[in-house]
């Protein structure tokens, strides 16, 4: 897969959106505010971010490790930020289980801390057609294969992420359900079905995922992972 430093918004359309290929940006996303305040050292920053949120933002998060047996895949549960933070931060070696804020549009809970995604990235449309812009936070995450019906600008601003990808599925991919295949809705991917690319995430990198891409992310070590994601789509004109 294709690995880019610099790009203009100009070729990412015409090489990557238009072709819906996926792309990786090696440390384009640098100079996003979130990547230095939501950092100590090499460590997330949990005193910046308290200071941002009260006890009445609560924020649904994920208990425990994925289960396929479950809907949705995890326990879900309603917490304040704050609680939250403080749990993942005294959480190293996981005695307390593992607790994952995914896809949280945490900028429209606070909206201070839009300015630490400012400016947004040059590559993205325009701002009407950025459906949402969301946090992952956590440990020891893994999501698991599925796709999205948007295409995703996804950066990590913290810690380190392994991602996998495999092309779409069309229609006349799909197969009957059964156990050697995962499902979402009504489209189906062999188990065994050829990688496209596996790559790592560092902060600063980014990673442009076409829709109906499937996809799966871990992160990589004990460390709290922050990264952020922009759902969006092109218009012709
Ligand atoms: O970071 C993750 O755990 C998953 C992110 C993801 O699936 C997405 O942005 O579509």
């Amino acid at each position: 897969m294709l690995e880019l430093s610099g790009i203009c918004r100009a070729e990412f359309c015409s090489r990557f959106v238009d072709k819906q290929l996926p792309c990786v940006f090696k440390q384009q996303f640098n100079y996003l505010p979130a990547i230095h305040r939501w950092r100590k050292g090499i460590d997330f920053n949990t005193e910046y971010l308290l200071t941002k949120f009260d006890t009445s933002n609560l924020v649904d998060v994920e208990m425990g490790r994925y289960n396929p047996e479950l809907e949705n895949g995890f326990i879900r549960t309603r917490i304040p930020f704050n609680m939250f933070l403080r749990m993942i931060s005294e959480n190293e070696d996981g005695q307390f289980g593992d607790l994952y804020l995914s896809q949280t549009p945490l900028f429209s809970i606070v909206p201070e801390l839009v300015k630490d995604l400012e400016p947004i990235p040059g590559i993205l449309p325009d701002r009407r057609n950025i459906f949402t812009t969301n946090a992952w936070i956590g440990r020891r995450t893994f999501t698991a294969r599925h796709f999205d019906l948007n295409d995703n600008l996804y950066v990590m601003i913290t810690g380190r992420k392994q991602v996998r990808l495999w092309k779409p599925t069309g229609e006349g991919a799909w197969k009957p359900q059964g156990s050697s295949e995962y499902n979402y809705g009504n489209f189906k991917i062999a188990k065994d079905e050829q990688l496209y690319a596996e790559i790592e995430l560092q902060p600063g990198d980014g990673l442009y995922i076409p829709q109906r891409w499937w996809h799966e992310m871990e992160s990589v070590g004990k460390e709290i992972t922050a990264s952020v994601n922009w759902w969006f789509y092109e218009t012709s004109n």
